[in-house]
């Protein structure tokens, strides 16, 4: 039958063949992408870090702080394999409080302690990501010179976490530095807390930053902290400032007779400086190759590192644990409701707690 759309007055209402379109993908776009994401094979990380790759070495580092188990995979068996290679380093912790000058100072120590050649790592651990959202470190305007040099390596503190988990990442990282030939390591933490504990754990001099103040400052300083100190160093040491720091330092030399001697034999030193004039900054590195130097003699550089391997191990089946658990999907269920029935005092804390656990281990068995 004749269709009345084939009749001739319709004739012109056919559809003309279209021009072939474009992919939407720019293709170069993808090609840059692909040879970015090229995936690296464990024996590639490894080649990579031991020739001092920086970009492999920075790679790895990611895959360290990924949150990923497949890449915490790949990155524990890179860190084993990178293990021989690493520990010929002088580790050294910077601590201070905000505005004590690390920045500024970490900028001159580096570049001094360069002058001697060899490669430099600056790490960081600050677990108050809310603080710095990872400005610790970010600020490189205030390490313009070494954020520029060819042999210094400076990465952020890996900004998720909890202190711990920031911590192991941190002392991991070191391990991926040394490989690559790093021979000197800066850890930076802003002096507030815990977090200096995590870095005494990991270094071989603890290097404390002070000001001088109205005189009150002794007080504002968690003995702790003090105790774990190898040398106190007062900043900002110039100007008019300079019979403050004096002063601040002698209150501390007294301060620290107060403690008991330290395990090392060493007797910590307070040194006045200025990280911005660059006054002193020679002084404090002689007194921190001095202290190595003593230390390697009488035994406590190698006790001190076996101590602290010893003490990752522990903190690391620690921080597993507590992974494990938090994440079973059972316990994840029974924490609110158990929660709730804590803060209502219808189950005492020991119970809720004993409950949780006793589930969790039930789980393990099956
Ligand atoms: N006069 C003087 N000022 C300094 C010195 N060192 C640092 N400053 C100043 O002190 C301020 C803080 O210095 P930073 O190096 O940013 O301090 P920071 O400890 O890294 O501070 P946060 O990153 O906030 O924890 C800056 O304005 C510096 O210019 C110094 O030796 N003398
Ligand atoms: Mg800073």
């Amino acid at each position: 039958m004749e269709h009345p759309e084939n009749s001739e007055e319709y004739k012109g209402l056919t559809v003309n063949k279209g021009i072939e379109q474009p992919s939407s993908v720019n293709p170069y776009l993808k090609l840059r992408k692909q040879a970015k994401k090229r995936d690296l094979t464990i024996a590639d990380y490894v080649d990579g870090i031991v020739k001092g790759d920086i970009t492999v070495l920075s790679r790895a580092v990611t895959l360290v702080e990924s949150v990923r188990p497949e890449h915490q995979q790949i990155a524990q068996e890179v860190i084993e394999k990178c293990l021989p290679y690493s520990g010929n380093s002088i580790r050294v912790g910077i601590s201070g409080v905000p505005g004590a000058g690390k920045s500024t100072s970490i900028d001159v120590f580096g570049l001094h302690v360069l002058e001697k050649g060899g490669k430099l790592a600056v790490l960081a651990i600050d677990p108050s990501s809310e603080r710095s959202k990872g400005s610790i470190l970010g600020d490189k305007t205030r390490m313009e010179k070494l954020s520029v040099h060819p042999d210094s390596f400076i990465r952020p503190s890996p900004s998720a976490g909890s202190l711990g988990g920031v911590a192991r990442k941190t002392r991991e990282t070191i391990i991926l530095c040394e490989a690559a030939g790093f021979d000197k390591i800066f850890v930076e933490t802003v002096g507030v807390g815990q977090s200096e504990t995590a870095v005494h754990s990991m270094v071989d001099f603890f290097l404390l930053i002070q000001l001088a103040g109205t005189g009150d400052e002794l007080q504002g300083i968690k003995r702790g902290i003090m105790e774990m100190a190898d040398g106190i160093i007062i900043n900002k040491a110039d100007g008019s400032n300079i019979d403050k720091a004096k002063l601040a330092a002698s209150q501390f030399r007294n301060a620290l007779h107060l403690f008991p001697a330290p395990e090392s034999g060493w007797t910590p030193q307070v040194l006045t400086y200025s990280g911005f004039y660059n006054i002193g900054v020679k002084e404090v590195w002689d007194m921190v190759y001095a202290y190595v130097d003593f230390v390697k003699a009488n035994g406590y550089f190698d006790y001190r590192r076996n101590e602290q391997s010893k003490y990752w191990m522990y903190e690391s089946i620690n921080e597993h644990l507590r992974d494990s658990f938090y994440h079973n999907p059972i316990i994840n269920e029974m924490l609110p409701d158990l929660e709730k029935q804590v803060l209502r005092g219808n189950v005492t804390s020991f119970v809720a707690a004993k409950k949780l656990l006793d589930t969790y281990f039930a789980g393990l068995k099956q």
